[in-house]
């Protein structure tokens, strides 16, 4: 059906309202930076090249083109868009088969052309609510914009603080190393006196106590020797040794022979001397005293061997006190500064990090690190700590759960529209905890919400003042026509 669709029917109110409006001629249902596609005076030619035809086929409510860019005003192609001027709020594309279906699309009403339609022209209406609440949110966002000015140039001093005390700091380090080399010269010439001094006193103690050790064991020979000789006529002989089984070498029978005995001694008898020298060296470990009440030579032998223990060191003399003390003192002042230079190297190395965080182009989201938020859920406590972490606590006791550390600004297009929190802790049987942090602009900083959409993947969102920034409401509607 061919039909004349060259002007549009823009109601009369709209013109009468916005008179500041300039009217353009143009074909149903196309928009104003599509016009020229449109010339009456030549043949259409479809926008994908699917076919060209006389203009008399635009809107003639066929559908010749593959794009349906033939039929911007009707609902003849299945794949076409109408364009809604909505002149006094603003322009809209909907798909062309929303065209005359009875549904009031546009706010002004030229999607129901067809039929008298109910559509009223409810453009301006919806333009006043809108641009009262646009207002309400600039209002809203300017409060905001002035906090963000105190966090920001909270958050620039800040950094130049931190920038200063890491310049003191290093300075301090410097003064520490240029001390470092003589206090450790000094203390190893102390510590080498120290060494020299104890290893003098070592060698005459060690020497004292071999003396002792061989002093008991020449007594503990000489005790077991009066043991053995049972006869008491100044030998040992083989008969004698026997009345010791322990003493057997031999593991195979568990007689102990005359001849065994024999072997011990190296002879049929041996006198004190040689027991002492000799024999008392091959059997001193298997021998064993007979009980007390045998022999009265047992009695004397537990008597006057006792046990010796003599520690490895000795008392050390008070010279060689006098120079552990100064090794002792020395080593003191070079572990001191040891430890101060790596205390200031941590509170460098933290302070860096700090500086080298990214707290927005202003450094003001600096006034969120170092602090907590937290909300409270029917079943959980959740945390946020800004660039630290994030977490979830029991209501009914229980220990934290890590939701994650922080990560980075991860926000579509406005990168600190959104943080991430990642790593937290592992998820049974799924992926570790992580956090997505939504920010937004808002008067105060606080957690409005925290969810989980996906097992072990939460979402906060947290508004501030940090993500304020100025809005713009225009005081009038668009004038296309
Ligand atoms: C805990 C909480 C929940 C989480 C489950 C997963 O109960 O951390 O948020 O979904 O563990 O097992």
């Amino acid at each position: 059906m061919l039909r004349n669709s060259i002007i549009s029917h823009v109601s009369l109110a709209v013109l009468i309202s916005y008179s500041y409006s300039s009217k353009v001629d143009r074909p149903r249902g196309v928009s104003l930076t599509r016009n020229v596609l449109y010339d009456p005076s030549k043949d259409f030619a479809c926008f994908d090249g699917s076919g060209r035809m006389p203009f008399s086929q635009v809107n003639d409510d066929y559908c010749d083109c593959h794009d349906g860019s033939d039929e911007p005003g009707t609902s003849a192609c299945p794949n076409g868009s109408f364009h809604c001027t909505n002149a006094g709020h603003r322009p809209l594309n909907i798909p062309s088969s929303r065209v005359n279906d009875g549904i009031c699309d546009c706010c002004d009403g030229s999607d129901e052309w067809a039929k008298d339609s109910s559509c009223e022209d409810s453009c301006k209406e919806l333009w006043r609510n809108e641009h009262a609440h646009l207002l309400r949110q600039a209002a809203a966002a300017s409060r905001g914009v002035e906090v963000r000015k105190e966090y920001s140039a909270r958050g620039v001093q800040k950094k130049a603080e931190d920038k200063e005390r890491v310049a003191n700091l290093r300075k301090e380090i410097e003064e520490i190393k240029a001390n470092e080399e003589s206090l450790k010269v000094r203390k190893e010439n102390a510590e080498k006196a120290e060494n020299d001094a104890k290893d003098a006193e070592r060698v005459v103690w060690t020497n004292f106590k071999e003396k002792v050790q061989q002093q008991h064991d020449a007594r503990q020979a000489a005790n077991a020797f009066t043991e053995l000789d049972t006869n008491k006529d100044g030998s040992v002989s083989a008969d004698e040794l026997r009345q010791h089984p322990e003493l057997d070498e031999s593991a195979e029978d568990d007689e102990f022979t005359e001849d065994e005995a024999r072997d011990i001694l190296e002879a049929v008898s041996v006198e004190a001397p040689e027991f002492i020298e000799v024999t008392w060296g091959k059997i001193s470990e298997k021998f064993q005293s007979k009980p007390a009440a045998e022999t009265e030579a047992n009695e004397a032998h537990e008597e006057e061997t006792p046990q010796i223990n003599l520690p490895d060191d000795p008392v050390w003399s008070s010279d060689t006190k006098f120079i552990a003390a100064a090794a002792d003192e020395a080593r003191r002042q070079y572990d001191e500064q040891q430890k101060k230079k790596s205390d200031l190297e941590r509170d460098i190395q933290k302070l860096e990090k700090e500086i080298e965080m990214d707290f927005g182009s202003d450094e003001a989201f600096h006034e969120l690190h170092g602090k907590c938020f937290e909300l409270d859920t029917h079943e959980y406590t959740y945390k946020l700590c800004p660039f630290d972490k994030t977490a979830q606590k029991p209501k009914d006791g229980g220990a934290e759960t890590s939701l994650g550390r922080w990560g980075a600004w991860s926000g579509r297009g406005n990168k600190y529209s959104a943080m991430k929190y990642l790593s937290g802790l592992k998820c049974w049987n799924g992926p570790d905890r992580s956090t997505t942090v939504n920010i937004s602009c808002g008067d105060e900083n606080k957690l409005l919400s925290a969810s989980e959409p996906s097992r072990c993947e939460y979402k906060f969102e947290f508004t501030t003042p940090a993500a304020c920034e100025a809005i713009e409401v225009p005081d009038r509607p668009h004038d296309e026509l």
